[in-house]
């Protein structure tokens, strides 16, 4: 606990409302940072485009439109904005109220509320959800993180190196309410893959493991590249494989928790990669391609396996071996590592580094 409580002002991702599984990882993280910031004591208002649907907890919805997702653009695209940008607006809202904060959280993977940083009284703290994807957005990051030193948070090593910083960044991990995932010792013979179904998370990986090991794949998430999800299903006809929608999480975990080993076979610098240690705090093995944020998670032959990346074979050969990984080993990472009490010491010590407490 800081010495006393912060008044926090949380700006949210302008990709969607809250809710509705749009803003990704960085939805799952803003509510469970502030539900701990809530049971540490901290004042907390959070800002969030219109028809967010987050009833228990304080949330102000401005209008506007939402900004294009940034992994839908090429590195050297110029920075866009729409007109009435929801962006412009939230951020527009936290410069009248600043004054009744201490500290002002950036959730956005967006240039607007870096560029703005100076022109704010109150300090700005920069929660970067994923690994470098623009030019421009790459510069401005570089540029706070000189001028604010440690106001730029990432979830991983691998994440903070995409950007080439040298100055000083903190790395905040992630963590979960692991009360909400329930252990489950014996599995049905199927596998889990969770994650918005678009290019950079490698859905087809995994179906393709379904195919060669007839093991069935249960599949969550957002759909959000029709035309990919149609290409896959085209390509693997008979792979045994069920699309189960976007579930909330109590229902993913009701799924997960029954699966042999949850497969992570992103294209990209997944940034953290939340579904794997939503899968440990069931007791789920993760087989993950050694990318990004899940190989700063995953043990290698204890809590799952870590495999060269792309290789279809390695994941199938990993698979082969999950009887050599004890499942409580992966609960109890999860309860360890990852739980909210974890994740709240970080971000404290951060908002403390930040206010120079
Ligand atoms: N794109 N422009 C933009 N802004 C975001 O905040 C954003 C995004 N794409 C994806 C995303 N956020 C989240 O799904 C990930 O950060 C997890």
């Amino acid at each position: 606990m800081t010495s006393k409580p912060l008044r926090l002002l949380f700006v949210s991702t302008p990709v969607g409302p809250l809710g509705t599984g749009l803003g990704g990882g960085v939805e799952l993280t803003l509510y469970n940072i502030a539900q701990e910031m809530i049971r540490r004591g901290h004042q907390l208002q959070i800002v969030a485009p219109s028809d967010s649907t987050w009833d228990s907890l304080p949330v102000v919805q401005i209008p506007g439109n939402l900004q294009i997702i940034a992994q839908s653009q090429e590195r050297t695209d110029p920075i866009t904005m729409p007109e009435n940008s929801v962006l412009a607006n939230m951020w527009d809202y936290a410069r009248q109220v600043q004054g009744e904060y201490d500290l002002i959280v950036n959730f956005a993977y967006d240039w607007l509320p870096l560029y703005l940083t100076p022109f704010f009284q109150r300090p700005i703290a920069h929660l970067i959800s994923m690994g470098s994807l623009s030019n421009a957005l790459d510069q401005i990051i570089r540029q706070v993180a000189t001028q604010f030193p440690s106001t730029i948070g990432f979830h991983s090593l691998a994440q903070a190196a995409t950007f080439v910083l040298d100055e000083q960044f903190f790395c905040l991990s992630n963590g979960i309410d692991v009360s909400l995932y329930e252990f489950c010792a014996q599995p049905k013979q199927q596998l889990a893959w969770v994650g918005r179904i678009s290019p950079e998370k490698g859905l087809e990986d995994a179906i393709a493991v379904a195919q060669i090991t007839h093991i069935p794949l249960k599949i969550m998430g957002k759909l959000q590249d029709k035309s990919y999800w149609e290409q896959i299903r085209q390509n693997y006809p008979n792979a045994p494989f069920e699309y189960l929608g976007f579930l909330s999480t109590s229902q993913m975990q009701q799924v997960v928790r029954q699966c042999r080993a949850l497969l992570m076979t992103h294209r990209w610098v997944e940034a953290f990669g939340n579904v794997a240690i939503e899968a440990l705090a069931c007791g789920v093995p993760v087989i993950s391609y050694r990318r990004g944020g899940p190989a700063e998670i995953v043990k290698d032959g204890k809590t799952g396996f870590l495999v060269e990346p792309d290789s279809i074979p390695g994941l199938v050969n990993a698979v082969s071996r999950l009887d050599e990984i004890n499942r409580h080993t992966c609960r109890a990472s999860a309860e360890t590592e990852f739980s909210l009490e974890a994740l709240g010491d970080r971000f404290e010590q951060w908002f403390m580094e930040i206010l120079n407490f």
